[in-house]
């Protein structure tokens, strides 16, 4: 049975996780860096085999509750990464930190009660439940694609900033890597999108071209009829503030982040499971592509 022509539940994606650290476990560590607001185990899961002073390379899925193919694409990553060895040299020189599933709450409540469920499931007011995680970071909040007074809007960003256990559980464990965190990328769909910041405002960092370049080699490992656009979230979507991608680079400085929407087909969010193998591939080589890029960085 392939884990990866369906689409896991939390704790089937636990059980996962927990068997390829049992078959593997001088390279790959699983653990918990919180609970969510029911009380499921947050887990990052660590892929490495360096020995002192490796880039960590951090990769989050799961934030929309919908989004399934991100938490399934961030599994095949660690799958690939320490089931195949071509890979060896990005297992070594990295510290790969692999948060599969951000959000397990909203996820399972997708999955059981609600497919198109975006949010977290907190209670809010007016009987509303959830805060868009993407939109209650402490970075220029609620200032723009979120508004405080709708607490059952889809993208509700939350009444404050790090309302919510999950973000607040991301921002302390990247706190605790104390600058080793050199990457960041935030698995969501859909689109076919290679997001660059800032997220809140048109305007660029000074940085911008070392991350469009990068991006652009990403974008070109793509085959043909598979095209991924490159650009910041308010040039090729809409301006929001509150973002993780935003708040990981201007507040915990992780030089390279990015937002990543993946695929683009006629479903949308909501991609049959008998697809998901045929899009994983791909999207391995772009995030190796990535890897590639920081090894030659750092
Ligand atoms: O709206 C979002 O959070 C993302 N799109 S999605 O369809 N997956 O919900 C885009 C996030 C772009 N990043 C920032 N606005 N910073
Ligand atoms: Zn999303």
């Amino acid at each position: 049975m392939s884990p990866f022509d369906q689409y896991l539940d939390y704790q089937q994606m636990c059980n996962y996780t927990q068997s390829l650290q049992e078959k593997y476990p001088g390279i790959i560590n699983v653990s918990s860096f919180g609970k969510s607001y029911e009380g499921r185990d947050l887990q990052v899961v660590r892929v490495t085999r360096c020995k002192n002073h490796c880039p960590v390379m951090l990769i989050e899925a799961g934030t929309h509750a919908r989004e399934w193919i991100g938490p399934a694409t961030a599994l095949y990553i660690i799958h690939q990464l320490v089931e195949n060895n071509t890979n060896n040299n990005l297992v070594n020189g990295l510290d790969w930190r692999i948060i599969f599933l951000l959000n397990p709450d909203g996820y399972e409540y997708s999955r059981n009660h609600d497919h198109v469920w975006r949010k977290t499931r907190s209670k809010q007011e007016n009987g509303c439940f959830g805060v868009d995680g993407n939109r209650n970071y402490d970075i220029h909040w609620a200032e723009v694609g979120a508004v405080t007074t709708k607490p059952c809007s889809s993208t509700y960003p939350g009444h404050e900033p790090f309302s919510e256990n999950e973000t607040r559980a991301l921002k302390n464990y990247v706190l605790g890597l104390k600058g080793k965190a050199k990457f960041y990328l935030s698995l969501h769909s859909y689109g076919n999108y290679i997001l660059l910041p800032w997220g809140y405002t048109s305007e660029k960092p000074d940085d911008i071209e070392l991350l469009k370049d990068l991006a652009e080699i990403v974008g070109d490992s793509f085959s043909k009829n598979n095209t991924y656009f490159i650009g910041s979230p308010p040039e090729l979507l809409y301006a929001a503030g509150g973002s993780s991608q935003d708040y990981m680079k201007a507040v915990l400085d992780i030089k390279y982040s990015f937002t990543m929407e993946l695929t683009k087909t006629e479903w949308g969010f909501f991609i049959p499971s008998t697809h998901i193998l045929s899009i994983m591939p791909e999207v391995y080589i772009a995030i190796s592509e990535f890897a590639k890029g920081m090894l030659n960085t750092y």
